[in-house]
């Protein structure tokens, strides 16, 4: 007899051995695996609307690739087999390991939602919309200026202490616009309840291969490729 044959003998000896208060959990333990095919979505890495040299000289071709195929697939990556046990111990009902797995879920989710949004809100054909139109007015009600806005965030994501994202909000209470920095990849407003118009990632793998450890020069040459069309829409989605 093959030892495959010996093992799915003794699986089906000892479940039909089982006692019946075992079922349940062996049930489900064998029944999670289905269900998150079922019911679980699979993350994918989003195609991006440029070409990995598009965005140069601000950011080179080589970091878009390392950035986009490796670092933003492996929170994907992640956040599956997070999502997978997630469902498996809310399934099993064990409400610790679910607990447990929040921290993952928060990291990887948040890395993935980042990544989507700042990807989006880059292009190689940047033009801030002068015409008197609800991005402008918003900007100008805050900071006076587009020009006092980038001095405010650049200032405010330069300062991030270690990893972390820059960003241009909308705030539903106060219905105003702002700048706020998060550490991490805390996804914006899953922590704050704040609407994300505009991310910049200030993670090293973001600039250090253009930039090496000069955070600020990174950041004044990110002005030149952001896609104000896509903010001035996540403004107008949000205020609504
Ligand atoms: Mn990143």
């Amino acid at each position: 007899m093959s030892s495959g044959k010996t093992i799915l003998h003794k699986a089906l000896r000892s479940s039909v051995n089982l006692s019946s208060s075992k079922l349940p959990s062996e049930v489900a333990k064998s029944s999670a695996a289905l269900f998150s095919a079922l019911s679980g979505k699979k993350f994918e890495l989003p195609e991006l609307a440029y070409d990995y040299n598009a965005l140069e000289p601000s950011i080179s071709a080589e970091t878009m690739e390392i950035h986009h195929s490796k670092h933003h697939q492996t929170y994907i990556t992640n956040l599956n087999s997070t999502m997978e046990k997630i469902d498996s111990a809310m399934i099993a009902g064990n409400v610790s390991e679910t607990i447990a797995l929040q921290g993952a879920l928060k990291f990887n989710g948040g890395g993935h939602i980042n990544h989507t949004l700042f990807w989006e809100n880059l292009s190689p054909n940047s033009n801030f919309p002068s015409d008197g139109g609800p991005l402008q007015t918003a900007v100008e009600n805050r900071f006076d200026s587009l020009d006092g806005m980038i001095t405010e965030m650049s200032a405010k994501t330069i300062a991030v202490q270690g990893s972390g994202w820059g960003w241009l909000v909308y705030d539903p209470k106060c219905k105003m616009i702002d700048v706020v920095a998060l550490p991490n990849q805390d996804p914006l407003e899953a922590t704050t309840g704040l609407k994300p118009l505009l991310g910049i990632d200030v993670w090293e793998h973001a600039y250090y291969v253009d930039y090496r450890n000069v955070r600020p020069n990174y950041v004044k040459a990110i002005w030149d490729i952001i896609n104000w069309d896509v903010v001035q829409e996540r403004l107008v989605a949000a205020s609504k």
